[in-house]
């Protein structure tokens, strides 16, 4: 894997005329509007550009300017190369395609803290609060004009990995480029409010069933609640974006270590989603336990095993995560 710089990663992109782009798995804002940002951007320099995605992008996000489509990895010879946004695992890529196989190069652009190698190439900036940061200063360096649905992306992206500008990475920085956004065009208030206040009813719903297994271990400084996937078919919330729930757990003045468990409504398999309020508390470190990661205040991973078994052997874990803490 050979890592590049923002002059690199521009000179790559620059040589290149078919480019795909694909996201993360479950993907965000961050990883939607970065996608979208980089397609225009590539579109508007005469490139042409596709956007795969393997799962629905989520309805607050629909309104994003571009077009999502479902993996054809038969079509993957018409590409040279492929640009992964917003991860640095190889095995969180949105689109289930065997990429090495087709021998094409893949290229990561990321923020997060690098935990593998298979990628051809990789510019990885962990000081960044959101890929949208780092495609801003790709486009800027491209010459790309900032046309307004590309500010938009951009706009997106840095809202929502920002947590709407109240997380640790918020920086002078992250303003800066908002500030260049709003002068491109973008309507802050519309695109919080498509994002933040348009969930459907039973989102509602399920956040109280959820809310209803809440759990709190260590005198409140943890504490986890979990999903289902029958209360999701009760509810019948398969519209329902669950991705943010666990930061209701985080809102409560002891916790320092919020969980929440989600099986998903295919097939199953459990999300775990860590949340912590400062660095200093990295639940990265108990993401890794299972074989997942991800940010010091910000964490995740993947496990396939019934919630039953799962839930029990989580609690301890976690218990003992809090008990190794540093103190404040
Ligand atoms: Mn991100």
């Amino acid at each position: 894997m050979e890592l590049l710089d923002l002059h690199s990663t521009v000179d790559m992109l620059r040589a290149s005329d078919r480019i795909l782009v694909l996201g993360h798995v479950q993907p965000d804002g961050d990883c939607l509007g970065s996608m979208t940002a980089l397609a225009l951007g590539m579109k508007l320099l005469g490139k042409s550009v596709a956007l795969w995605a393997d799962e629905p992008v989520p309805a607050k996000y629909r309104f994003l300017a571009a077009e999502f489509a479902t993996p054809r990895p038969d079509l993957l010879k018409e590409f040279d190369l492929v640009v992964a946004v917003d991860t640095s695992t190889f095995a969180r890529i949105g689109a289930d395609v065997s990429l090495a196989a087709a021998g094409l190069p893949v290229l990561a652009i990321d923020h997060h803290p690098v935990v593998e190698t298979r990628f051809t190439y990789l510019y990885a900036d962990d000081t960044q609060a959101a890929v949208g940061c780092m495609m801003y200063d790709i486009l800027r360096e491209l010459d790309v004009p900032l046309s307004p649905a590309i500010a938009d992306a951009l706009y997106a992206a840095i809202l929502t990995d920002t947590g709407c500008f109240t997380y640790k990475n918020t920086a002078r920085r992250s303003f800066e480029i908002v500030l260049a956004l709003i002068d491109a065009g973008v309507d802050t208030a519309d695109i919080a409010s498509t994002v933040y206040n348009s969930a459907p009813a039973a989102q509602l719903r399920l956040l109280r069933a959820a809310l209803d297994t809440l759990e709190f271990v260590r005198a409140g400084r943890g504490a986890y609640m979990y999903l289902s996937r029958e209360m999701q078919e009760q509810e019948g919330a398969a519209e329902a974006d669950t991705e943010n729930f666990v930061n209701h757990v985080r809102a409560v003045r002891e916790v320092e270590v919020a969980c929440m468990v989600t099986a998903m409504p295919d097939n199953g398999r459990l999300r775990i989603s860590l949340r912590s309020k400062r660095p200093e508390v990295d639940v990265s470190a108990l993401a890794a336990q299972f074989g997942g990661g991800g940010h010091a205040c910000a964490s995740g991973a993947r496990v396939d095993e019934p919630l039953k078994t799962f839930l029990p052997k989580f609690r301890a874990r976690l218990e003992t995560f809090i008990d190794e803490l540093p103190p404040l």
